[in-house]
């Protein structure tokens, strides 16, 4: 198979990183169905706030550690919160797309799954609940394409672009504690989610 290339494109905003189309259409059918296998036996659930409001996303995890949230807190735990079993492992496509586009020193210990159907959205956050913020999140997009707003980390004015399916991007050095968040997806622009719909997967380094 051939090597792909990766073509990184500027964004305006130091350190974070946009790479279109890194996923060509094979890649993203075959991280698909390895996703899909292994929320067979992790399934996708939908998590509620601390404060206990339910999330339009529904989420699952792959890997060492993953992102919860419940009625305790935001926390990162080894084992899937509905069935007790650890996370599946995270498939080597996604370790080796770390490493060639973060070149991190050290392997990510959790990938987030997030599933997004109909009207689901995330809200503008910051992800800080990784022990070490120097370490970068990749984000990978499949199916439907979301409109993504960013702003600084010390808050101000956002900014929106679209991220489609293939679409590889990262919060890295300056723009780790950007906010950021879904405002919505373009409903079937893509045909890649049985169902319809877009999953994203985003790669830490927890702890
Ligand atoms: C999403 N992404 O694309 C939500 N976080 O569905 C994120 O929350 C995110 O894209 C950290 C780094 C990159 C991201
Ligand atoms: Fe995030």
């Amino acid at each position: 198979m051939n090597r792909p290339v990766f073509r990184e494109t500027p964004t305006g905003l130091p350190g974070f990183r946009l790479w279109p189309d890194a996923l060509d259409a094979a890649a993203q059918r075959a991280l698909l169905e390895q996703v899909l296998t292994a929320a067979e036996t992790a399934p996708f659930y939908r998590p509620v706030t601390p404060g206990g409001r339910p999330f339009s996303v529904e989420m699952t995890g792959l890997g060492p550690l993953a992102w919860v949230s419940d009625r305790a807190g935001y926390r990162y735990q080894p084992t899937h919160p509905v069935t007790g079993r650890p996370w599946p492992l995270m498939p080597q496509a996604l370790l080796d797309l770390w490493d060639v586009l973060t070149n991190w020193p050290a392997p990510p210990d959790a990938c987030l799954v997030n599933l997004y159907r109909g009207e689901a959205r995330m809200g503008l956050h910051q992800d800080r609940d990784e022990a070490d913020l120097t370490a970068p999140v990749l984000s990978v997009s499949l199916g439907d394409t979301a409109v993504f707003r960013i702003g600084a980390a010390e808050g101000g004015k956002t900014r929106t672009l679209k991220l489609a399916s293939g679409d590889v991007c990262a919060l890295t050095g300056p723009a780790r504690l950007a906010r950021h968040g879904i405002d919505r997806l373009l409903a079937g622009s893509s045909q890649l989610v049985p169902g319809g719909g877009r999953i994203n997967l985003t790669l830490r380094r927890a702890r």
